[in-house]
């Protein structure tokens, strides 16, 4: 997998990469025909019901990595986080997630533990720059496979320090070896992350969140032409929420399953997801 996100990123197009927290919502993404998945912590912190402040473990987001990538053919970008640690334990982070089959790893510059980026307050607090190369430098020397992308992540505007901090940043990123820089912003609209893109003259190509600033649609970023990958970095959660939600409550109002029966997938559907076809197969061939 990590040949083909090179692939697809020499294709010099926009990638669409949409965010799982199941080997389900990853196989779904496959089939809506994202380019990849975002193996995200703000959906898999969902998941268990927990906020997204370092409080799910690389223990369990491998484990969901791992699962994803035996279920979907997609590459998987995993969101680290900080690395779980110093530059030591992003050592010990890169050679893990390159096992668990992910073909790339964004490493975020905020210290350990993180706060969620998206909340309205919190603290956003970076590490210091040459900390973060140190960094950089510790997940490109600990890749075995070198088309494994290692993205870095600043969140210079996240925390308030404005857009010359940001290009300092992203600027020294890129010279400790990243292969990528993500510019992440929880501003309402995307003038930030424009004036950052337009003022960016880096070589590696940027990503983008655009939560926040959703008005950012596909058009608008390849205008801008440096921007090279876009996450969609909570919709799979965010979705499931939405429809869950609407068909709990439906159940509970009408007294019974007889009203959403038309509105949910079929078990036949679940079972195509799930792979039964297969196991009819297997069913044949070897239950004597
Ligand atoms: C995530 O999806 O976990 C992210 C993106 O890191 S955000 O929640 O916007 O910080
Ligand atoms: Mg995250």
């Amino acid at each position: 997998m990590t040949s083909k996100l090179r692939e697809k990123l020499a294709e010099r197009r926009l990638l669409h990469v949409m965010a799982a927290h199941s080997p389900l919502s990853a196989k779904l993404a496959e089939e809506a025909g994202f380019d990849g998945i975002w193996a995200s912590g703000f959906e898999l912190s969902a998941l268990y019901g927990m906020p997204d402040l370092s409080f799910v473990s690389m223990t369990q987001h491998l484990d969901m990595v791992r699962a994803m990538s035996g279920s979907a053919h997609l590459p998987i970008v995993a969101d680290i986080d900080t690395g779980y640690g110093n530059a030591i334990n992003v050592t010990h982070a890169i050679a893990e997630y390159e096992r668990a089959g992910a073909a790339a790893v964004v490493i975020e510059d905020k210290t350990f533990p993180k706060v969620s980026s998206l909340a309205s307050t919190g603290r956003q607090e970076l590490v210091r720059i040459e900390e973060f190369q140190g960094k950089i430098a510790a997940a490109l020397a600990s890749r075995r496979d070198p088309n494994f992308v290692v993205i870095a992540r600043t969140e210079a505007l996240i925390a308030g320090l404005g857009e010359a901090e940001a290009l300092r940043r992203a600027a020294a990123y890129e010279a400790a070896g990243a292969d990528m820089i993500l510019i992440h912003s929880k501003q309402k609209t995307p003038d930030e992350v424009e004036s950052f893109v337009r003022a960016w003259s880096g070589d590696v190509p940027i990503v983008i969140v655009p939560t926040a600033y959703p008005e950012m649609n596909e058009s608008r970023i390849s205008a801008l032409r440096k921007i090279r990958m876009v996450i969609y970095g909570n919709h799979a959660i965010r979705a499931s929420v939405t429809a869950m939600k609407d068909i709990f409550t439906r159940i509970r109002r009408d007294g019974g399953i007889h009203t959403v029966n038309e509105n949910i997938v079929s078990v036949e559907e679940i079972f195509r997801l799930q792979g039964m076809d297969r196991v009819k197969i297997v069913e044949k061939q070897f239950l004597r």
